[in-house]
């Protein structure tokens, strides 16, 4: 009968769907689309760790055995006097059960404070496995079944907390496990990165199973004295989106840049090879390759492009499937055409590597590690709140344009910004995520604070599935406490200003109903429904203390998060910014006084 459209003429369809129904059901399709998408990542990490336990794949070894006991004994597994393997092997196991359980909910759900917990109860929205969520979601969505636009959005809350909490907090956690805790570290970001005279290979996609080989691969000396023979005076690794962030953030390399210039990339005529997995990577890469030497390979057994090098990855191979790949650059290499080489020089230096761990270190000292000082800024109204400002890059707005606006007006006015994804490497190349660059940007109160301890104001937490980090970071903070006592109640708040993707639906659902007020541009594409709309940006509040908002100024947006922050800090009872910020609080004295 489709497809569903509602027409002037038609107020509904033929069996009698209404615009709202259909917009809720469109909503929550998509939406699962993101949730699958994370939470398949997830369970390929997790395979990865069942290897590594079983020693059957030379490149995976356990190199967070500290994140390891403590998520053993978080999951009630014996850890004393045991090898790290032999914990690693049963923990795989349970947490591929969290993927498909059958019965009960899911286990991470009990690290969320306990209003939360309770919210979700109420609604019936607490996550199950995270597999049986996306199927029922596709259930609820096929034609016939769940009419009820309402229940349609419970739907999709449940299954972006599974994958929120579920999916991608199993894949941040592993991540760890396997390829080490991240720590701030140095690096540089921009096409500037790619070089002349190296072997160039850019990874671009998601996970991080292949690019953390890549990465020793490319250290192999044998491989080196081969790129030295082709002329070339090594091997420079690069990365694109989310798999860039990975591999920054635990090895400092280098990211050529964002979404939205993969094509920039194989542009500048020097990129060998560029080697891509899974999600975000534009179908049009491998046409544009014909036009220059680059070779793009493809690897997931999810994701061909017609047009690419396949070499199929499995993590059993995974060492020898990247030595492949870099020996395929080295070759291409030679291959390169001199009149077209054009290397843009833009590239600036980042420190990335701040995950919820790293926090609690550089901010309470290695031997005292806590958030005490963090939540101490904000209750005294040095810093004003703190915002996550995330997502892809859309090319309906110039590129960057609205995550820099935003992120400069947070700042300025003393909060705090987390960032994961192309927000992040957006901010990054505009300098923001260079300690220095806090001096010039940041309001005082925050410039302070990052003096002290010598952090950013703009904090890289990660990829994509790491925004399960901010939920942990804010988690932390109702722990630590005096700045509320559940997550609904932190002056925080957060944005994804230019989202494309509709992994990024998923991320937004599951950050509002986790208590997170949340301005998203362009607004989720549910406008035909009025109704629809009401649910998400006004009922939610009630159910989750919570809601989405729309706004596409980016200044705009910015001042809804911190008319936001400053209401649950008067909420709270905490004083207003202790120094004078540019965007002042609404206080009645201030409205007076603006009028
Ligand atoms: Ni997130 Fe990362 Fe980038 Fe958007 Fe794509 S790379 S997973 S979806 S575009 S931030």
């Amino acid at each position: 009968m489709g497809p569903c459209r509602i027409t002037k003429k038609a107020k509904e369809g033929v069996c009698g769907a209404t615009v709202d129904t259909i917009a809720a059901r469109n909503l929550l399709r998509s939406l699962l689309g993101g949730g699958a998408a994370h939470s398949d990542h997830g369970r390929e990490i997790v395979h990865a760790l069942a290897l590594a336990a079983e020693g059957t794949s030379s490149a995976y070894k356990i190199r967070g055995p500290e994140k390891l006991r403590k998520l053993a004994e978080e999951y009630g597994l014996a850890i004393d006097g045991r090898g790290d393997e032999e914990i690693a092997r049963e923990l795989a196991d349970l947490l591929l059960v969290e993927f498909g359980k059958q019965k009960g909910t899911l286990a991470n759900v009990r690290r969320a404070p306990q209003q939360q917990q309770k919210n979700w109860a109420a609604v019936n929205v607490t996550p199950r496995g995270v597999d049986r969520e996306i199927v029922t979601g596709m259930h609820m969505t096929h034609i016939g079944v769940d009419n009820d636009p309402e229940h349609l959005l419970m739907g999709a809350v449940r299954a972006a907390l599974a994958d929120g909490w579920g999916g991608s907090m199993i894949a941040t956690d592993v991540s760890d496990i396997l390829f080490g805790q991240p720590r701030p570290l140095r690096s540089r970001v921009n096409l500037g990165v790619l070089k002349e005279d190296e072997v160039n290979l850019i990874v671009h996609g998601h996970e991080p199973t292949l690019s953390d080989v890549i990465v020793a691969a490319a250290q192999d000396p044998e491989l080196l004295a081969q790129a030295r023979a082709q002329g070339a005076k090594g091997i420079n690794l690069a990365g694109i989106c989310c798999t860039a962030n990975e591999i920054l953030m635990r090895h400092g390399v280098p990211v050529a840049g964002n979404f939205l210039q993969q094509e920039l990339a194989v542009m500048t005529g020097v990129v060998d090879v560029m080697l891509v997995d899974v999600q975000c990577v534009f179908p049009a890469v491998t046409e544009l390759q014909k036009c220059f030497h680059t070779k793009v390979i493809s690897t997931s057994t999810k994701a061909k492009f017609p047009g690419a090098t396949h070499i199929e990855f499995h993590e059993e191979k995974a060492m020898e499937t990247a030595q492949a790949i870099i020996r395929l650059a080295i070759e291409n290499f030679t291959h390169r055409d001199p009149a077209k080489v054009n290397i843009p020089s833009a590239q600036e230096p980042l420190v990335a590597g701040f995950t919820t761990e790293v926090v609690f270190e550089i901010l309470g000292g290695r031997y005292r590690p806590s958030f005490r000082p963090l939540n101490d800024g904000i209750q005294t109204g040095r810093l004003r709140g703190v915002a996550g400002v995330v997502g892809c890059n859309n090319p309906k707005f110039p590129h960057d344009e609205y995550h820099l606006a935003m992120v400069k007006e947070l700042i300025r006015n003393d909060v705090l910004v987390l960032q994961t994804g192309c927000s992040a490497i957006a901010c990054a190349k505009a300098g923001l995520l260079a300690p220095e660059a806090a001096e010039k940007h940041a309001g005082r109160g925050l410039r302070e604070i990052c003096g002290a301890v010598g952090m950013p104001a703009v904090l890289h937490v990660g990829s994509c599935v790491d925004n399960s980090r901010i939920l942990t970071a804010c988690t932390e903070l109702v722990k630590e406490g005096g700045i509320g006592d559940s997550i609904d109640k932190l002056p925080v708040a957060g944005a994804a200003p230019e989202w494309m993707s509709e992994k990024a639906i998923s991320i937004g659902m599951y950050v509002v109903a986790s208590g997170i007020f949340t301005v998203v541009n362009p607004a989720l594409p549910i406008l035909g429904s009025r109704y629809v709309e009401e649910l998400l940006t006004k009922t939610f509040e009630k159910h989750f203390g919570a809601t989405w908002a729309f706004e596409e100024d980016p200044i705009k947006a910015a001042h809804l998060m911190i008319d936001h922050i400053d209401r649950k800090r008067a909420d709270l009872g905490l004083p207003l910014p202790m120094y004078e910020v540019p965007y002042a609080p609404k206080t009645e004295q201030n409205d007076v006084k603006a009028s």
